[in-house]
Parts: C-alpha cells; structure tokens; sequence
C-alpha cells in the first residue's frame, strides 16, 4: 500500500467528521435549512498576499459567496473530481516561480512571458462576477484581474489569428488527477477572438483582492461570466492564436454535452442537466431562473447575432 502523510490522514479525520457533524445538524434542522454539505467538507484555503486594486466599473453588486464556499466547492479536475477535493489535493500545489506563459501562434510577439512581466503597469480590478457551472448550480465571485483584451493586444496577433486557444499546467507530479483518463490532459480551452477581446472577459489573478488560491486555479485563470463555468480554465501555461476553431477537452471528452461556445443558454439543456434554471449555493434547494448569457445579454448578445444558438451551443 501506498504510504499516506501523516498531514493527509489528519486532514482526512477533520474531514469525516466534520461531515458527520454537519450531516446530524442538519439532521436536527429538519429539511428547512438544507446548506450543500460539500461546501463545509475542507478548511477554507488561507488567505493570500493583498493585491493593489480598484474598483471596476463592470463589476456587478449582487452579494458574493464567502471565501469559506469559494476554496472549498471547487471543480479542478487535476486535483480529484469531487467538489471538496480541489480544497485538499491542491494544498501541496506549488506554482512554479516566475510562472511563465508560452505565447505561441498567429502573433508577431511569440516567446514566453513571465506572469510578473504581465502584471507590470497593469491595473488589477475587482470585479464581482456571477458564475453558472453546467451542473446546475452557481455562485457569485469577486475576481481580481486585468482584461484578457490587454495581454491580447501586447502579442500583436496578426490579421489570421481568429480564435485563442489556452492551455493549462501539465505536471502530473502535482498534479494528482493528470493520472487519471477523466478529461484528455492538459486541460485545454479556447475563444473566438471577439469574445476574448471583449471587456468583460478578463483574466482572474485573485479573489477577494487577495492572490488566487491554488483551488481556484493559481496564478492565472480565465474568467468568461457570460459562458458555463468550465471555460473559465485555470492555472494557465499557454496562450496560442490561431486561424480555426481549437477544440477544448469538455469537447473531447463528450462532444453533444460540452460545445465550443458555451454561453448560458437556459434553452438548450445539457443530456445531465436542465440549463432552465440554478441552485444559488451554499442552499441546495434555492432555485432561481437561469438567464440567458447568464445575466449579460445587454453587453454580450450581439457577438452572435444571426448565429443559431441551438446548434452553436
Ligand atoms: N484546468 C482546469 N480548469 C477548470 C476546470 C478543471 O477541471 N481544470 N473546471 C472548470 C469548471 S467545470 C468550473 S465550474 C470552474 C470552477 O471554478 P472555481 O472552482 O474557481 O469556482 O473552473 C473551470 N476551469
Ligand atoms: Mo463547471
């Protein structure tokens, strides 16, 4: 058998028990105060080094979930599949100083930049973002983070570069779920440039105004609020333009479920899930409506006119 760190058996108790703590409170609440028992099964992550930001006059004012919910109910599949793992499997997580990011492709500025040099002279926002993942459920999230259209614009994409294409870390070592043949690795993911270049597109460095946590995808992530949760990949390592279409891994790995496009479509409903309407965590039971293009139709809607979202989904 495969040693097991003391850390980790202690982590696994607190755990356990924590869960049968909460599965008998609720027992003795009754059904009236049905809290979603995964987002209490981790310690939240600790906090990270304060970032310098302002506020974004794109950032929204609906009242975001606590940190405690958003580094403990995580979907990154590099560190296990269930909610609750991300919070335990990426504690050890060590993302490589300087970060570097490959800029590869139909672009004058190819080379690798580090995150630092990104960041320089870049204004850090915060800008809170409602989030809707293709399970059914969602959440509300204060990002930290910059236009994506801002690094876009410093690689001087030539005149073929039609969509971007992101990839994220490969590193088995430390990453856990790479061993696994859930998703095809490394997790990749891509959008038509117009959808990159517009300004609420961003990419996320924070939370709350502090560095990400590894669970949310650490350093570097992208951040898409109109779209489903799952093109909003983490931990980026490399940024590619290109002429056609990129396929993203959701669409390998189960193409009539996971289209390219991805805008929340409340019409078009997943072969697992209705897209109709949301559970707004932490309640499990508080449904409320999906919206088209989540929420942002206004700003973003007219990026696909005359396309048929039915078949473009
Ligand atoms: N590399 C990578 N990025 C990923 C995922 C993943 O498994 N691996 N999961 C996606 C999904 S399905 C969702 S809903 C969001 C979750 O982000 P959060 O944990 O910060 O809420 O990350 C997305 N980005
Ligand atoms: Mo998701």
């Amino acid at each position: 058998m495969a040693k097991i760190p003391s850390s980790e058996i202690t982590d696994k108790r607190f755990y356990l028990n924590r869960r049968a703590f909460i599965a008998s409170a609720l027992a003795a609440a009754g059904a009236s105060a049905i809290v979603n028992p995964e987002l209490h099964a981790q310690q939240p992550a600790a906090h990270g080094r304060r970032l310098a930001t302002t506020k974004s006059a794109l950032s929204g004012s609906d009242t975001p979930n606590t940190w405690e919910q958003l580094t403990t109910y995580n979907n990154f599949y590099e560190f296990g599949t269930s909610k609750s793992d991300p919070a335990l499997n990426a504690r050890g997580f060590k993302p490589k100083e300087p970060w570097t990011i490959t800029i590869e492709g139909e672009c004058a500025k190819r080379g690798t930049l580090t995150l630092e040099d990104v960041l320089k002279g870049q204004t850090l926002e915060d800008r809170i973002y409602r989030h809707r993942c293709v399970e059914g459920w969602s959440m509300v999230i204060p990002w930290t983070g910059f236009p994506l259209a801002a690094l876009i614009k410093r690689c001087e994409p030539t005149s073929r570069a039609a969509f971007v294409e992101f990839t994220t870390l490969l590193d088995r070592r430390q990453m856990p779920g790479q061993g696994t043949d859930v998703l095809q690795w490394p997790y990749v993911e891509g959008l038509r440039m117009d959808e990159a270049m517009h300004p609420l597109t961003i990419l996320a460095v924070g939370l709350y105004g502090e560095t990400l946590p590894n669970q949310n995808g650490a350093p570097l992530r992208l951040v898409v609020p109109w779209k489903y949760g799952f093109k909003g990949i983490k931990s980026i390592v490399k940024v590619r333009f290109l002429e056609k279409q990129p396929v993203s891994s959701w669409q390998i790995a189960w193409p009539q479920a996971y289209g390219f496009y991805a805008n929340v479509n409340p019409a078009v409903a997943h072969p697992r899930h209705t897209q109709a309407v949301e559970a707004r965590l932490p309640s499990l039971f508080q449904r409320t409506k999906t919206l088209p293009f989540n929420g942002y139709g206004d700003q973003v809607a007219s990026l696909y006119a005359g396309m048929d979202l039915q078949r473009n989904y």
